[in-house]
């Protein structure tokens, strides 16, 4: 499934950590699979940026219960808006009362997490009436493909393609499996709990019925977990999102990625969208999407060729 050189390449640097020991190594990390021949090529050819990559370093698990403290995910990687992050709605971001977040990722070995802190003046639903845009009257029915709108509403958009190393091949839709998966968390709505419960929704009409089905697995089968905390005198909510190793992070064909295994980069994206008053959503659409390693490629219109930034998955510890 990887190339000689990449599992050579993997194993040395755990090896050379193992013997010499990784504290106090500036120069190593174990990004520097990034630099790999084998890696530049195959991340190439499936549409990944390289200079868009995160490391889910092996920490300890978190309460999940949705609120996120720095000290709970402090042995984690961090992130947060800045420009260099794709808005793929036509307005832009006005001000840090607005939107704004951070986000920290890790694994604890069986689970994946990824938590979120985000400010936003106006929260959807809660704040404002349940406006619906005119061309939308159905948005809100879920656990319907072509109906339902997931992304209407406060939400978090995450897409992972976990066999990227393994398949090399770019993505134009995504099949809810290994072979990518795109996935919706709303805060006023979710697919077990309805309108005003917070969590997960299969994709909509936009993506395949391959992909409906298997969101509604992982969601049934808690393969993914949301929490979320809201902070209304603070205009902010908190999210933590856990999704199972073993069913989730598929890096071959049923092969489930370990902390025994070799790191290993998988394809990652993540969108944050943001709803506030009508009269912010002229299109009907969402005020802001914004995309931490891009969104569809214009130049395709026929495949929709999906960006990504890479996670690397590795059983180090942050130090
Ligand atoms: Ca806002
Ligand atoms: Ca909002």
């Amino acid at each position: 499934m990887f190339s000689s050189s990449f599992l050579k390449r993997a194993s040395f640097l755990v090896l050379s950590c193992y013997i010499a020991g990784c504290q106090g190594d500036d120069t190593s990390s174990p990004l520097d699979l990034l630099e790999d021949p084998s890696v530049i090529e195959a991340a190439t050819k499936a549409n990944a940026k390289l200079s868009r990559s995160m490391i889910a370093w092996q920490g300890d698990t978190p309460s999940f219960d949705g609120r996120v403290s720095n000290k709970e995910y402090s042995d984690a990687s961090h992130f947060s808006w800045n420009e260099e992050w794709i808005e793929a709605m036509l307005q832009e971001i006005e001000s840090k009362e607005d939107l704004y977040f951070e986000g920290w990722v890790k694994h604890v070995g069986e689970h994946l997490y990824l938590a979120f802190d985000i400010v936003d003046d106006i929260l959807y639903g809660i704040e404002t009436e349940r406006w619906l845009p005119p061309q939308d009257p159905h948005a809100h029915v879920t656990g319907e493909r072509e109906r339902g709108r997931p992304w209407f509403g406060d939400m978090i958009e995450i897409l992972l393609y976990t066999r990227l190393m393994d398949l090399q091949v770019p993505i134009g839709d995504v099949t809810g499996d290994g072979r990518a998966i795109q996935i919706i968390y709303n805060l006023t709505k979710s697919f077990e709990g309805g309108i005003g419960t917070p969590g997960m929704l299969p994709h909509g009409p936009g993506r395949s019925v391959e992909n409906f089905e298997n969101n509604k697995r992982w969601i049934l089968e808690d393969i993914i977990e949301t929490k979320t905390h809201r902070i209304d005198a603070e205009n902010r909510y908190q999210v933590e999102v856990r999704i199972r190793l073993d069913g989730g992070m598929e890096i071959g064909k049923n092969k489930f990625w370990s902390p025994d295994d070799p790191d290993s980069l998988i394809g990652f994206n993540l969108s944050i969208g943001d709803v506030d008053g009508r009269d912010k959503s002229p299109d009907g659409l969402l005020y802001h999407e914004t995309w931490w390693a891009g969104k569809l490629t214009n130049e395709d219109p026929e495949t929709r060729v999906k960006f990504w930034g890479l996670l690397l998955l590795t059983a180090q510890q942050k130090e």
